[in-house]
């Protein structure tokens, strides 16, 4: 958002603080005061929830310190004592404050996704999106303005989150990643909470306790933290089959995000979706990031724990505050009740997808990303989502998932804010009107007016009206239901092995191997041989048989000697599912390490820098030491990092450029070499020009080919160029980092 478009920091005409009083009693009812509600009632913008976030935002530049109530305080470092050296008194006011507010100033961490990061954007329907043969019209799906109209940009606040880990615990641990997006749209907030898996791991709410209580730390010892790799969670999967599809993901690179902005995001359950005429149809939502689907590698994201462990969390806000705005398409896969039933699977088992092969996903609209929050707690720490907001158009399944969600979700915001008015807290707030009889309970904000809080009245011509359908009165979809009570599992929930089969096939090589070998880490760690048995003969040789034999392999169990009864033999596979069919050609946003010292070649440097930041990515100078640093023909850098601070571990790739002096220097310091090792260890694109090629040299890279004279070589991402042509060098380099990782590499034997 510009300065111009947005009164960020202070306060516009329209808008009065709270504090500059005098309330006007004679308001109309189209501006009866709505903190945030636009003016022209029932319009949302994309500024609506910034506009109303002003209102309390405070600022406190060239401001006196006070108390909380107002007061000006004249020294907040001394409490008041009775003589100099005498004991501190009870009448301190300004201490008995400043101590209560900081004893009291945690809330308790979410039980689940405790660790997050959050910003503020707007989501925009296309016009006229492709829906396939069927559907001229989103209109005829579904209702919601806030998906349909293309001239309304609505207001959105997204939180990404690891699930396991603790507040303060890091950020690239493997976990599955919370995606969940609040829409302040004209008609209500909309929640999508959704992940960064399609699948779950259980079929009913019921089993959600048992989950994180086995996955979570173990109660006794408090161990381990941020991670599933310990007996409990693995004896709990074991024990479950219908678990396997969800394990096949998390033990992928989907669990280990390179970035934030670099993950797709899904509403997995069946939702409804509901038109103007009460008909319906079935959806599930997609999130797709216009940067691809992008993993770190396992050694990588150990690293990143201690020296960069926030790098989740930084990535997104940094990419904003550096005027660069993630953007991610929402598609629909649409399906009517007949299409459900053809359907191997049951559309109400959340451990199920539907496959893009099955039913094409449809891009219906954007969000983009553009604001960073101000205050960490106040946003991101207070937002609070919940499935349950729902608003016309958009409706549930009975998956039994969703079903109890939709209690749990209302419940934990009562234990983290102690209060149902948690919904009045800024961030949560809509910014579409609301009336009604709830008015009191603990913080209460808003001042209701009137003698009337009940209905029917008469006293207050029954105000606030219910509002019919055709008005816009929110109405759940009237689905037949019939049914004896039963605590019971479908039939057709039982299925546990196919899509985990389909997720298998549809991997490459590369990405098989990496499960495999993230199972030999988690089951590496698990004590009890049976658990580890388990895992292989009940589960993974269901899935496939070659793959529970080398899973066996690592983890000192015998190896299967023939496929698991229940192992579907079907080779099915969708393209969809790999994330190297994910990869689009840019290089935005990646962070690029150059590596100097005294004497580099001045025009590699300049030719390699806009080379890359013309195609959008990063480039950061790193040297021995921070401070001015000098080319061979007398340009400087100030460099952005030393080797101190900088790891290999937080950059998409490396570059060298040449320079004598500046190579031979590189050479003789551990660093460079460690760094330019790291990164081919970790696959990334890594590149040489001039005497640069001669690190190269230095360092082992087993099987690679370096340029020996003039020639350009590009091998498996390395590319070098002794002294040929810098700009055909600087395009090969661009080529490399947009393909991300060079799996066609084998660096096993690399020490870093
Ligand atoms: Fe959940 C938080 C996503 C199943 C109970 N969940 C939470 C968040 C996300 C999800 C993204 C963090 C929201 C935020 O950033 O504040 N949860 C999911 C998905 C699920 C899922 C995609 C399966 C489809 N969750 C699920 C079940 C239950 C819960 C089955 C309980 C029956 N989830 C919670 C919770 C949390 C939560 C305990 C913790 C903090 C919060 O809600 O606000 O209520």
């Amino acid at each position: 958002m510009t300065d111009d478009d947005a009164s960020h920091d202070g306060r516009t005409d329209a808008q009065p603080r709270a504090t500059d009083g005098g309330t006007d009693k004679s308001r109309s009812d189209s501006d009866s005061g709505q903190a945030g509600t636009s003016d022209d009632a029932g319009v949302v913008d994309e500024s609506s929830k910034q506009d109303q976030l002003d209102e309390v935002r405070e600022n406190p530049e060239g401001q006196d310190l006070t108390s909380d109530h107002g007061v000006k305080i004249s020294d907040t470092d001394n409490s008041l004592k009775a003589g100099e050296r005498g004991p501190t008194i009870m009448e301190d006011f300004h201490f008995r404050e400043k101590m209560t507010q900081f004893d009291h100033e945690s809330i308790p961490e979410r039980v689940v996704h405790a660790r997050g990061t959050g910003a503020h954007g707007y989501f925009q329907p296309y016009e006229d999106p492709d829906l396939g043969d069927e559907y001229d019209d989103i209109e005829e799906l579904t209702k919601a303005k806030v998906l349909t109209d293309p001239d309304q940009k609505t207001p959105v606040f997204t939180r990404f989150s690891t699930v396991v880990g603790s507040r303060g615990s890091s950020d690239t641990v493997r976990d599955v990643r919370g995606f969940a997006t609040k829409f302040y749209t004209e008609e209500g907030n909309w929640d999508l909470v959704g992940n960064n898996m399609p699948p779950f791991f259980i079929q009913d709410a019921m089993e959600f306790p048992d989950l994180v209580h086995a996955i979570k730390p173990e109660p006794d010892d408090g161990m381990p933290q941020a991670s599933a790799a310990h007996d409990t969670f693995w004896d709990f999967a074991s024990l479950k089959p219908e678990i396997t599809h969800m394990i096949m993901w998390v033990l992928s690179g989907r669990a280990l995000p390179r970035a934030y902005r670099m993950m797709q995001g899904f509403g997995v359950h069946t939702f409804r979706l509901v038109n103007d005429d009460g008909e319906s149809v079935f959806v599930k939502f997609h999130w797709t990031p216009k940067l691809g689907t992008h993993q770190l590698v396992w050694d990588e994201t150990t690293k990143l724990w201690g020296k960069d462990s926030d790098f989740n969390r930084k990535g997104l806000y940094d990419v904003i505050e550096e005027g660069y705005d993630p953007e991610w398409e929402l598609g629909v896969q649409i399906f009517d009740e007949e299409q459900a039933e053809e359907f191997d699977f049951d559309i109400l088992d959340p451990t199920k997808i539907v496959p893009e092969t099955e039913v094409p996903v449809r891009p219906i609209g954007k969000m983009v990303l553009n604001e960073t929050p101000d205050n960490f707690f106040a946003e991101t720490e207070q937002v609070a989502f919940h499935p349950g907001n729902v608003v016309p158009g958009i409706d549930f399944s009975n998956d039994p998932l969703l079903q109890g969600r939709l209690f749990s979700y209302q419940d934990t915001q009562l234990n983290r804010f102690g209060s149902a008015n948690w919904d009045e807290i800024p961030i949560n707030r809509p910014v579409a009107e609301r009336h009604n009889n709830q008015r009191a309970g603990f913080m209460r904000q808003e001042i209701n007016e009137g003698k009337v809080s009940y209905k029917p009245n008469s006293i207050g011509d029954d105000d606030p009206q219910e509002v019919p359908e055709e008005e816009g009165g929110y109405e759940h979809y009237a689905e037949k239901i019939s049914g004896k009570k039963i605590r019971n599992r479908s039939d057709s929930f039982e299925d546990h092995f196919t899509q985990a089969r389909l997720f298998w096939n549809s991997m490459s090589e590369p990405e098989k191997q990496n499960i495999v070998e993230a199972a030999h880490f988690e089951l590496g760690k698990v004590d009890r041989m049976e658990i580890r048995e388990r895992m292989v003969y009940d589960l993974f040789n269901n899935v496939d048989h070659e793959f529970a034999k080398r899973v066996a392999e690592g983890i000192g169990v015998e190896p299967p000697e023939s496929p698991g009864d229940e192992m579907p033999t079907h080779d099915r596979e969708d393209p969809s599912l790999s994330m190297e069919n994910r990869t689009p050609d840019t290089i935005e946003t990646r962070k690029i390490a150059m590596l100097v010292d005294d004497g580099f070649d001045d025009e590699h440097v300049s030719a390699i820098r806009s080379a890359v930041e013309d195609e959008g990515a990063r480039v950061k100078v790193i040297s021995k030491l921070l401070g001015e640093t000098s080319g061979a023909d007398g340009e400087t850098v100030d460099p952005d990092m030393h080797h101190v601070a900088a790891a290999s571990v937080s950059f998409d790739a490396v570059v060298v450029p040449g320079g004598d002096q500046s190579v031979d220097a590189l050479r003789q310091q551990g660093d460079p070499k460690h760094f330019v090792a790291e990164a081919f260890k970790h696959y990334k694109p890594i590149a040489a020009v001039g005497e640069g090629t001669e690190l190269f040299e230095t360092v082992d890279l087993p099987d690679t080919e370096i340029a020996d004279d003039g020639d350009l070589v590009s091998d498996a991402g390395v590319v070098t160029c002794r002294s040929g042509d810098l700009e055909a060098f600087a395009d090969a380099f661009v080529d490399a980092i947009a393909e991300h990782r060079h799996w066609d590499r084998s660096p096993e034997e690399v020490p870093a």
